[in-house]
């Protein structure tokens, strides 16, 4: 109306943002380095350096940021890392939290 001078937010209009998740890798003692770096590489579209360095930042500190996505990219990303380490013998997992 012409004599409304608040500001009014149209709850069905307003543009929202997606909220983002961190996919995170975590460490564990059977998981080969190079299926990390293979992981990283196939799955998050690392390149080699940038692989080594996140593999060893896990190895290291138990967990490593892999990327930012939104919720169902990240949740994909999480299955494709399980699937492929389940394949290949290796209890590699990833987790994600709210950014
Ligand atoms: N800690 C594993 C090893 O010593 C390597 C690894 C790195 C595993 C990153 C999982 C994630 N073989």
């Amino acid at each position: 109306m012409a004599t409304n001078t608040h500001l009014e937010i149209d709850e069905d209009t307003a543009l929202k943002y997606p909220k983002k998740y961190k996919v995170f890798l975590l460490n564990d003692d059977y998981t080969s380095m190079d299926f990390v770096v293979d992981i990283l590489m196939s799955i998050f579209h690392k390149s080699y350096e940038q692989a080594q360095d996140i593999m060893l930042e896990v190895h290291k500190n138990d967990r490593g940021l892999c990327g930012v996505y939104t919720y169902e990219i990240a949740e994909t990303k999480i299955m494709q890392v399980r699937r492929k380490a389940k394949d290949s013998g290796f209890p590699l997992k990833a987790t994600m939290e709210e950014e």
